[in-house]
């Protein structure tokens, strides 16, 4: 271990140790420890500890160490946990709502997506207050592209391809490209790739390069199809015992790691299509016919989502033109 890092290690040591006083959090995060929301996430983490003084001191669990991206929102919800991040629209089952974010060429870049994101998000925090859950903070995921381990210029070279989701929709784009679906959190996917259980995703470059899926994969065609985010909620009966004052300082440390995330999101994602390129990967955008039908099968699943989210799905996507 450097210097530096025991150094680092005594300081954090220090800065914690009024917290043995006050109240511990646990925080559980689905990805590796890495990648750029994890840690933002100890930052935050750091930043809260700090803030309060020690009143409350939150421990990151990246990686699904603590509990696995499923199960996390319940872990919140029942209070197994104080606090955690999850991708939210890995629970559109329960609220279609919950899948805005991962409608297909609607908000393609993070410009379009910011305006998205502050169409959705009192309707977001609504739905999450019905649960128990307390909104902290949500940072984007960069653009999603398609993995492969061949050449594909057309859905039929997708046909019966084996391919890993982590939502409906992309299960649902999987069955409408001819592929066969297996749900797989990110932190498995690289043995998923190793062992042959799935041989293509979509997902950001960030993922791709967190997991170093070049030593299974060959291809990855920028599609930008949308951009999912990540969410920190926390307990409200938790959150509902925190001081008016360290919720506010709380607060403010979690509009730091909004802002600080979405800047690393948008950093990471030449830098990591980068990565996969230096790893042996072609990297590069969709061919027109692809695309052409790709953005058939997104006017599909669009006006499903639609069907699915009724009055309230259509006021998002409502309020997100008129911006
Ligand atoms: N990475 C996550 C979700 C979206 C992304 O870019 C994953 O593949 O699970």
């Amino acid at each position: 271990m450097s210097l530096g890092k025991i150094l680092l290690g005594t300081a954090i040591t220090l800065a914690a140790l009024p917290a043995l006083a006050g109240e511990k959090w646990d925080m559980p995060m689905a990805y590796s420890a890495s990648n750029y929301h994890s840690e933002n996430g100890a930052a935050f983490a750091e930043c809260v500890t700090n803030a309060t003084a020690g009143d409350i001191a939150i421990t990151t669990h990246p990686g699904g160490s603590l509990f696995a991206g499923a199960d996390i929102k319940r872990a919140i919800q029942t209070g197994q946990v104080q606090i955690g991040e999850r991708l939210l629209s890995g629970h559109q089952n329960e609220n279609a709502l919950f899948g805005f974010d991962s409608i297909p060429f609607l908000s393609p870049s993070f410009d379009d997506h910011a305006k998205l994101w502050d169409a959705a998000k009192p309707k977001i925090q609504e739905v999450l207050a019905e649960q128990n859950l307390e909104l902290l903070y949500s940072v984007p995921w960069p653009p999603q592209g398609l993995y492969f381990k061949k050449e594909v210029n057309d859905l039929a070279d997708m046909a019966g391809v084996k391919f890993r989701s982590y939502n409906n929709a992309t299960s649902r784009l999987a069955e409408l490209t001819g592929m066969l679906p297996v749900t797989i959190e990110a932190a498995e996917i690289s043995q998923a790739f190793a062992t042959g259980v799935a041989e293509s995703m979509i997902s950001s470059g960030a993922t791709g390069y967190d997991r170093k899926v070049w030593e299974s994969l060959t291809h990855f065609y920028e599609v930008d199809a949308w951009l999912p985010r990540n969410y920190v909620m926390v307990n409200a009966d938790t959150w509902n015992g925190v001081s008016d004052d360290n919720k506010a300082k709380i607060a403010a440390c979690a509009s730091e790691a909004e802002a600080r995330g979405l800047a690393r999101a948008k950093e990471y994602t030449q830098f990591t299509l980068d990565g996969l390129a230096a790893g042996g990967m072609s990297v590069g955008k969709a061919g027109d016919n692809l695309m052409g039908q790709l953005r058939t099968i997104g006017e599909t699943m669009t006006a499903e989502w639609l069907e699915s989210a009724g009055a309230e799905g259509q006021a998002i996507v409502d309020a997100y033109h008129a911006k």
